[in-house]
């Protein structure tokens, strides 16, 4: 089982976006917002400058409708949750043993004709659809190499790269069997059309976009060169993980893994 609830870690620092902004109070500012009764009319409302509500307030702005959140806001990422954007799975945190999501579907994307496991998650495949639709127009030709893999398949990679390449160098280039990322259907190894074998991927024009662009379709190149100690696994260009646009945003920025950003222990056991 993952490890238990972190809350310090689990709320990640956050900036909100109106922190610093300057405060003027012989400035009112005018919010238009909707004011929804039981019957279902909206009328405009004016707030003062510091936010409280001012019924009394006069003003000719014209109000615009907001409509009222058809479904309730979404409880927030975590870290611990199997199947959340940012559930953190690695040689440390395992998934639920069997783990299967619920969601998997097969992307509209070019897929190396040798793959086997070329599923994601619905989000992940959506966004991966997305991304490899903008690379074609920058000249790039991604496909995916491999995408949700069962863990049974797991097994049978992890068994082949120990007989391939003996334990010590398996166990830094595949996971063990129900600590793989690849078992929660977010995770996906890109490549390039016609260049199937991951190892060479690095060294493409291709890889570079993929490093320069991945985050602003949510993935991040979950395994860098220099965090082998952190994350476990030696650089992996071609494996990404979707973690939504909001913290590969900030992962981009920072060079931050996703061990150091939730303060979780180094991973590295076995890289
Ligand atoms: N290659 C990555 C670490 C995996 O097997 O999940
Ligand atoms: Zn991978």
């Amino acid at each position: 089982m993952p490890q238990g609830s972190r809350p310090a870690s689990s709320t990640p620092p956050r900036r909100h976006p109106a922190a610093g902004a300057p405060h003027n109070r012989r400035r009112t500012i005018l919010i238009a917002g909707a004011l929804i009764v039981s019957g279902g009319v909206v009328a405009g409302i004016v707030l003062g400058g510091e936010g409280s509500a001012d019924p009394e307030a006069t003003s000719v702005t014209a109000a615009t409708p907001i409509a009222a959140p058809a479904t309730p806001p979404t409880t927030a990422p975590s870290i611990d949750v199997p199947g959340s954007l940012w559930w953190i799975v690695n040689g440390e945190r395992p998934l639920p043993a069997g783990y299967v999501p619920a969601d998997l579907v097969t992307p509209d994307v070019p897929i190396d004709p040798q793959a086997s496991s070329i599923q994601l998650s619905a989000p992940a495949s959506a966004a991966f659809e997305a991304m490899v639709a903008d690379a074609a127009t920058a000249g790039f030709r991604l496909q995916l190499n491999s995408g949700y893999r069962s863990q049974e398949a797991q097994q049978e990679l992890y068994d082949r790269s120990v007989d391939d390449y003996g334990e010590e160098v398996a166990r830094q280039r595949v996971a063990l069997p129900g600590t793989s990322e690849h078992q929660t259907g977010l995770s996906v190894d890109v490549g390039e059309v016609g260049l199937p074998l991951d190892q060479v991927f690095g060294d493409t024009a291709a890889s570079q976009w993929v490093q320069d662009n991945a985050h602003r379709f949510g993935f991040i190149v979950r395994y860098p060169p220099d965090k082998a100690a952190i994350t476990g696994y030696a650089n992996e260009p071609w494996h990404l993980r979707y973690v939504g646009t909001e913290l590969a945003s900030t992962f981009h920025a920072s060079g931050l893994t996703m061990e150091e950003y939730f303060h979780l222990p180094p991973a590295g056991g076995s890289g």
